[in-house]
């Protein structure tokens, strides 16, 4: 827990430095093109973080990255040997993961954004077997697709309030197999539910936006949440419900830069019900096979730190356009049960606007 603390004073100075420095400089009250720089944005992998002006459209791929490496219980860091001794059969050792992200934007009227968003993945995840031997196992697919209303509550120069209800359908598989070891040699089985490519449930997407905004300088806190609507999926289980916190400043650099940084805390609930279809114990001595086969090593608390940029294209050639970055270092994480702890995460994006 210190050195969250420690992180979040960090930010805190941080963003009163930026803030100092955004009163020093003297900055020109031009907004840029199409309004961007004025508006707070968060960094990139922060969602739902801005609406449109009536009439607006805006497209986005999204690239999104991140690894996981090393055990963890709790907030501390697990041998694998530790986990072979309370009887797991296999260890992870690693996940990479990556998502590619497609979205349309279009606002009804100033007060009413609507948001359309699909998702594909790529995920592989290393093992280690009791016998020391090493195996990998891959999915990859479309995700769950998200349809998204942003409802502008209040907004003037100085600030803007925006509620979000989102809705996620379950379009992504979650009955992805790959090859895993069994009493018998090799099997194609069902993975278990980190390596799936969906939720499978249909979920709600609640989200409050607040930004405030000053002449070269923004900040904005947002409070997120994921509800699982439906008691299980076809599979018998569902994924634990999740809240996050994000807080972020925005600093206007030139007319075509805009740095950010910020704080990101997200909870998530346990897995509920047994995973239907995955491996949950050897069929002799009913020894656990691998963490993510059972429910109660799923959720957890994790903060992260956020630095990043938005950087708009020269409005000459291409109007409206710019490309982001942001990259998260996770500075607090305290998972139930066994799990990966995340290494880090960066998300690039493209955003065309008109
Ligand atoms: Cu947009």
């Amino acid at each position: 827990m210190n050195t969250f603390f420690k992180s979040l004073f960090f930010c805190l100075l941080a963003s009163s430095s930026l803030y100092a420095s955004s009163r020093l400089s003297c900055c020109d009250s031009d907004d840029g093109h199409a309004g961007h720089f004025s508006d707070g944005r968060a960094p990139l992998s922060i969602m739902g973080d801005h609406t449109h002006s009536a009439g607006g459209w805006m497209f986005a791929y999204r690239h999104l990255q991140s690894s996981m490496d090393g055990l963890r219980s709790d907030d501390s860091q697990f041998s694998t040997n530790a986990l072979f001794a309370e009887g797991y059969q296999v260890a992870p050792l690693r996940m990479e993961m990556k998502m590619e992200m497609l979205g349309v934007m279009y606002a009804l009227s100033s007060d009413l954004t609507l948001m359309l968003m699909a998702h594909y993945h790529e995920m592989e995840m290393d093992h280690l077997k009791q016998d020391g031997t090493f195996f990998s196992t891959h999915s990859q697919g479309w995700g769950d697709t998200q349809l998204m209303a942003l409802y502008r509550l209040q907004e003037n120069e100085r600030q803007r309030l925006h509620l979000q209800l989102g809705l996620s359908l379950p379009t992504g598989s979650i009955t992805e197999k790959d090859y895993l070891p069994a009493m018998m040699g090799w099997e194609k089985r069902v993975l278990p539910a980190a390596m799936q490519l969906g939720s499978g449930t249909v979920d709600l997407i609640p989200a409050l936006t607040y930004v405030k905004r000053m002449t070269s300088f923004a900040c904005g806190v947002q409070g997120r949440a994921i509800i699982r609507l439906q008691a299980e999926n076809s599979q018998n289980y569902r994924r634990g419900n999740l809240l996050q916190i994000n807080g972020w400043a925005a600093y206007r650099a030139s007319s075509f830069l805009a740095l950010n940084a910020g704080l990101s805390y997200t909870l998530t609930g346990r897995l509920r019900g047994d995973q239907q279809g995955v491996a949950q114990s050897m069929s002799m001595g009913g020894k656990p096979t691998v963490p993510t086969a059972l429910a109660g090593n799923y959720g957890g608390q994790r903060a992260d730190m956020l630095a990043g940029l938005y950087l708009d294209l020269p409005a000459k050639y291409m109007p409206g356009q710019r490309v982001a970055f942001d990259v998260r270092i996770p500075v607090y994480q305290n998972l139930n049960g066994y799990q990966l702890a995340t290494d880090w995460q960066y998300s690039i994006g493209w955003e065309f606007a008109f």
